[in-house]
């Protein structure tokens, strides 16, 4: 039988590509799997808790969803049994061990969060973490730190404090560093009349809670923008300008999200230049559909073009990837191992580019050659050296990875 694997290398040796290299690279790479498909953003604060407010939303109702940590991590666990490659948990404060006992934003702690580091620790999993601005009574009229009312804004910045605190001792344990992600939902719906005031508010509680000392051995702050969502397509607080001035200002890092850009904007461009101005940047990979739906991720072009720039600005101990979709509407193990697999695959495409061939022609000002070569990439045979890959780790794919997701839907899911 042919070595397809084998046949894959010689080819790619032809076009400059030493596949084993590309494999090695991508083996280091660490991808950042969010907590947040597995039960739809809802948590575990109450028993009945769920997605509110701040215009992101999750559609479908696939049964089966994780209803308290245990089946959390079981899901995680099946899936993982399918993604190859170095893989963090990023989790959302809201997903807390709490024991049924109330701990309100502000009053969240390590100890919540003890259960998570042991089983990452178990699993050799770094971690990632998020506070959470949303699906909370306090953040119901669409503002949190930039709320006008002085007691609301407070009991933001305790939550933000705590977080950071709680993400400093989860990297001590971890002996690893978090990222931590403030993303907040605040906006309006229709045209303000004060489009400042909101965002000095923002800013200034935004420095109260950073102004707290915090390792960055332990915990690196990040900040996402972002242009619009439901109820707040007129004005986001947090706009890219807000953001971009706000980490350049304060040496901090910058999330940038797929969905969160105009339509025909695409954060593959903004990476080169952001680097110039932030230390490292966050990217919440993600697949918009029309408007910022956090679709399953896709080995889409726009994936591709993501990590397209990660590698040819030579960014990779730079730019942290992270994944942000929730679908409700299948499987969600089928959601996390397609999404977090195409992220991967992508990255290979990726380092798989004749990228020394394509800069040669681009430097010889010879653009048909440049544009042949990237061309002609889509149709080397890089699915041989991720099939390669994925039998290294010893993770299935295709048809043995669709029948072992589907016993656990129905062993499982269906039993929820
Ligand atoms: C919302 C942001 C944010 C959230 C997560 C759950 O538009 O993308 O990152 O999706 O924090
Ligand atoms: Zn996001």
């Amino acid at each position: 039988m042919a070595n397809t694997y084998k046949d894959a290398k010689d080819m790619y040796a032809k076009f400059g590509v030493d596949t084993e290299k590309a494999i090695q690279v991508l083996d280091s790479i660490p991808l950042s799997m969010h907590c947040w498909q597995g039960d739809d953003v809802g948590g575990f604060e109450t028993p009945d808790a769920e997605l509110s407010g701040g215009g992101i939303q999750a559609t479908g109702n696939f049964p089966g969803k994780a209803r308290n940590p245990d089946e959390l991590r079981a899901d995680i666990s099946e899936a993982m049994k399918y993604i190859p490659g170095k893989t963090r948990l990023n989790l959302h404060a809201i997903y807390g061990e709490f024991g049924g006992k109330k701990a309100d934003r502000n009053q969240i702690e390590y100890k919540h969060f003890k259960g998570w580091v042991d089983w990452c620790k178990s699993k050799n999993m770094g971690m990632d973490f998020n506070p959470t601005f949303f699906s909370h009574p306090l953040a119901a009229d669409g503002f949190t730190l930039s709320s006008a009312d002085k007691s609301v804004r407070q009991f933001w910045v305790e939550h933000g404090i705590a977080c950071r605190k709680i993400a400093e001792k989860m990297g001590k344990e971890l002996g690893d560093t978090v990222v931590t992600n403030f993303w907040m939902p605040d906006g309006m719906k229709d045209f303000p009349a004060d489009r400042l005031a909101p965002r000095e508010r923002m800013a200034d509680s935004l420095d109260k809670i950073f102004k707290v000392p915090v390792s960055k051995k332990y915990n690196k702050d990040s900040v996402e923008c972002k242009l619009f969502g439901i109820g707040s397509e007129s004005y986001v607080v947090g706009s890219h300008e807000f953001f971009m001035g706000y980490a350049v200002k304060n040496k901090i890092l910058l999330t940038l999200d797929s969905g969160h850009f105009h339509p025909t904007e695409t954060i593959a461009d903004k990476i080169s230049s952001v680097l110039l101005f932030v230390p490292e940047i966050l990217l919440h990979v993600s697949r918009g559909v029309r408007w910022d739906s956090d679709h399953v991720v896709l080995s889409d072009d726009n994936t591709m073009a993501i990590m397209q720039e990660i590698v040819r600005t030579g960014s990779l101990a730079k730019v942290h990837i992270g994944m942000d979709f929730f679908d409700a509407s299948i499987n969600r193990i089928f959601a996390w191992v397609i999404g977090m697999r195409a992220a991967r695959k992508s990255l290979l495409c990726a380092l798989l580019d004749p990228l020394a061939l394509m800069r040669n022609a681009e430097n010889a000002e010879d653009y048909g050659v440049r544009l042949t070569l990237m061309e002609e990439a889509r149709n080397l045979p890089s699915s041989a050296v991720w099939q390669e890959y994925c039998k290294r780790a010893g993770k299935p794919c295709g048809l043995k990875m669709i029948e072992g997701v589907k016993k656990y839907e129905q062993k499982v899911l269906m039993k929820r």
